[in-house]
């Protein structure tokens, strides 16, 4: 994809989104899937969207219809789960009539990426359950406190669109501090020995907004020039609003690059307060670096 591609696929995303965010805040209580991607039901605002992604009917096999049908389950095998303690965790992509999803494409490496945040976003795992057939993905985690997290799971059904399907679940436990999600003062960090510094083109909503992450080791400030790929790309990024409604898709402008600067594009649906997380591969390590910005 050229970058002109990638900045239009980006600009649909968000845009459906943005449609989809509001619908999803107003789905009935027994609606089990909460779907951040594309939901079910259209407001105006998402039935926009739908039109200009038809405008743009050249775009490959991103087509809206297939992920609408789409439903994911999320649940505990051994029905609950404890903080500290070795959980599997199932996610079954069915149809809305019920029926498994088996076809998934490859998307970054992997067929269904799941994120995983609590309450107040201090808790991110992004991880990669494997298939077992059926429409269902299995993978194992342990949650460090009781409460609310939030899973998402990314993929991409063959001929349909990336969608990003989300549930709240509850975790056995005591509760860690409800800290509040606190714009950055300085986007500057240090992580595993790097100093990461991230710059932001825009921080105003719905502007094409270009991500540009410096990452320099922390003791000598050299830039490094050697990043490894991290998920077939040079890095990866996760993007969620404050109260984890709204989940961005990042993609690199430069999947190739190897650093020191690695950037991405992405756009902002609304104000607020947005966590990014920035993934990123050297010397064999993943280095998971958090940032949280004030959209205007
Ligand atoms: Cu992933």
């Amino acid at each position: 994809m050229n970058k002109k591609m990638m900045i239009l696929s980006t600009l649909l995303t968000f845009s459906l989104l943005a449609g989809c965010g509001n619908a999803n805040e107003n789905a009935p209580a027994n609606e089990n899937n909460h779907t951040s991607g594309h939901g079910a039901s259209h407001d105006q605002a998402g039935n926009q969207a739908e039109n200009q992604a038809d405008n743009h009917g050249g775009h490959g096999a991103e087509q809206i219809p297939v992920s609408d049908n789409l439903k994911a389950s999320f649940a505990f095998a051994s029905g609950s789960a404890k903080a500290n303690e070795e959980t599997e965790i199932t996610v079954q992509i069915t149809n809305k009539d019920g029926s498994p999803v088996n076809d998934f494409e490859v998307n970054h490496e992997k067929l269904l990426h799941l994120i995983i945040v609590n309450h107040d976003l201090s808790y991110f795992a992004h991880i990669h359950p494997d298939f077992k057939g059926d429409g269902k993905f299995t993978i194992n985690n342990a949650f460090p406190a009781g409460g609310k997290y939030k899973m998402f799971a990314d993929f991409k059904p063959v001929g349909g669109s990336t969608t990003t399907l989300s549930e709240w679940m509850d975790v056995e436990g005591k509760e860690g501090e409800h800290a509040a999600v606190t714009p950055d003062s300085k986007l500057v960090k240090e992580v595993n020995d790097k100093e990461i510094e991230l710059a932001l083109t825009s921080t105003k909503a719905k502007e094409d907004v270009t991500l540009t992450f410096d990452i320099r080791d922390a003791k000598t400030k050299q830039g490094i020039n050697n990043l490894e790929p991290y998920l077939g790309a040079v890095g990866h990024v996760v993007i969620l609003s404050e109260d984890a409604g709204q989940y961005l898709h990042v993609h690199p402008l430069d999947e190739k690059a190897t650093g020191p600067k690695a950037q991405f594009a992405t756009s902002f649906p609304k104000s607020g307060t947005y966590k990014i997380w920035g993934q990123f591969q050297h010397r064999g390590e993943v280095i998971t670096v958090p940032f949280v910005v004030e959209v205007k």
